[in-house]
């Protein structure tokens, strides 16, 4: 009987596998891993505890992960001209929740962009802020929706003096305005917090904004939207040591234990094609983006952000209330074989979040698999065809897929003769 559990688990393992290379998948929040990462996770690392840093661990037994973590770490400080990197977080929610940690006490105030504007669910009263304080404020938008107003947050932040702001979003079309507002935080001592978990690939290539260079005191992110990574997070600021020794704490003790070397090695790997093909790649998700929302356009869909070429990042957001909402539409075009969510769109009242009006998608993971501005149109024709003609598209969509199995911008090809240590 259990073993016919594991059987069952193991079907279904497959058919995960089998179906998800036959789909078009636009969660913008994912991408995927080279065949090299791949074929280098599930090593004798993933038995293995390191708690600890490089050479200061509490278990012994740790050489070999020693190296590839202080290699890692020191790309990570290059890549994003930071002093300091901690690559032990297991997710970009665990590293938010060091900084905010070490950082938030009870009563603070902190400012953070809203659900509908686009924020994160770890920056709110019911994420991981919640728990350090109560005072969490919507920072206000422009009337579009996608920016953050700039004039009455600095009018906010003058009457509130919050302690700390989060930047960065779940829905992230454009930068966020850390050179516009870095003064004002500078004059009341707040602390720039600027999550990059859906940009930070972009940011490695030089194609998005430098928070740093724009004068944000942390960045935080999750390692495998826009780039290369096995899922895990990261912590990377250039603050004084002492500072930097409560962040230390925060992601080891404070919010992990053991840091799953099974998922270091592979960001190791996936950090050095990043490296190699960070520039061409996150030049192509841009251009995709773009393409994506003008061919959307003219299929008939309703895609924000227009008067701003509709993104600056691997995402664009359509309006499709007109077609059942996000979520009819999401299920529908899921039952033929395209994946994306539905999202809460700028200027939604909060109680649309499980039915609003939007839907989100992310060019990111289809182009990884090769696909250019071509098959963008391509795309939104699929998506027109099964939403707006009521057609089954299923089949063209899998014959599409056929063409793009392979993961691009990675040593896969170069390195294909290289056997996996794990068949050893
Ligand atoms: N909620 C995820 C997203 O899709 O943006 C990130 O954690």
């Amino acid at each position: 009987m259990l073993e016919k559990h594991v059987r069952n688990i193991y079907d279904y393992v497959k058919w995960q596998n089998e179906w998800r290379t036959k789909t078009i998948n636009l969660i913008a929040s994912e991408n995927v891993i080279s065949n090299t990462v791949r074929k280098l996770c599930g090593s004798d690392f993933i038995h293995r505890y390191a708690e600890g840093h490089p050479g200061e661990r509490y278990y012994q037994g740790t050489e070999y992960i020693d190296k590839i973590e202080s290699d890692l770490r020191n790309d990570f400080k290059t890549i994003f001209r930071s002093t300091h990197a901690d690559v032990r977080p297991i997710s970009g929610t665990n590293a938010n929740e060091a900084v905010f940690s070490s950082f938030i006490k009870q009563g603070d105030i902190v400012m953070v962009n809203s659900t509908p504007g686009g924020g994160h669910i770890s920056h709110h009263l019911a994420g991981s802020v919640g728990k350090f304080t109560k005072n969490v404020i919507d920072l206000p938008l422009t009337e579009d929706g996608f920016h953050i107003d700039i004039g009455s947050a600095r009018d906010l932040i003058r009457i509130c003096k919050p302690c700390m702001i989060i930047f960065g979003r779940s829905l992230f079309l454009f930068p966020e305005p850390v050179r516009e507002l870095k003064n004002i935080c500078s004059e009341y001592r707040i602390r720039i917090v600027y999550d990059a978990a859906h940009v930070l690939g972009l940011m490695a290539g030089g194609k998005f904004q430098d928070p740093f260079e724009e004068g944000a005191f942390i960045v935080t992110a999750s390692t495998h939207k826009t780039f290369f990574g096995t899922q895990r997070g990261v912590i990377l600021s250039s603050m004084g040591n002492s500072e930097w020794q409560k962040v230390d704490k925060g992601a080891f003790p404070g919010s992990s234990s053991n840091h799953h070397l099974d998922t270091l090695v592979g960001l190791a790997v996936a950090t050095q094609e990043m490296i190699s093909f960070g520039k061409e790649y996150s030049e192509q998700v841009i251009k995709n983006a773009k393409a994506l929302g003008r061919a959307m356009k003219s299929e008939g869909f309703r895609v924000l952000a227009e008067e701003f070429d509709f993104t600056e990042s691997h995402q664009i957001a359509v309006n499709v209330h007109e077609h059942g909402g996000g979520r009819m539409v999401a299920n529908l075009l899921k039952e033929n074989d395209i994946i994306l969510n539905m999202n809460i769109l700028p200027g939604e009242p909060l109680r649309n979040v499980t039915n609003p009006d939007g839907i989100r998608i992310g060019v990111q993971e289809m182009t990884r698999t090769g696909m250019k501005t071509e098959e963008m149109e391509r795309i939104a024709h699929l998506i027109k065809e099964c939403i707006i003609q009521g057609k089954e598209v299923r089949g063209e969509v899998n014959r599409f897929r056929e063409d793009f199995t392979g993961v691009r911008y990675s040593f896969d090809e170069m390195l294909k003769d290289l056997p996996s240590p794990n068949n050893l």
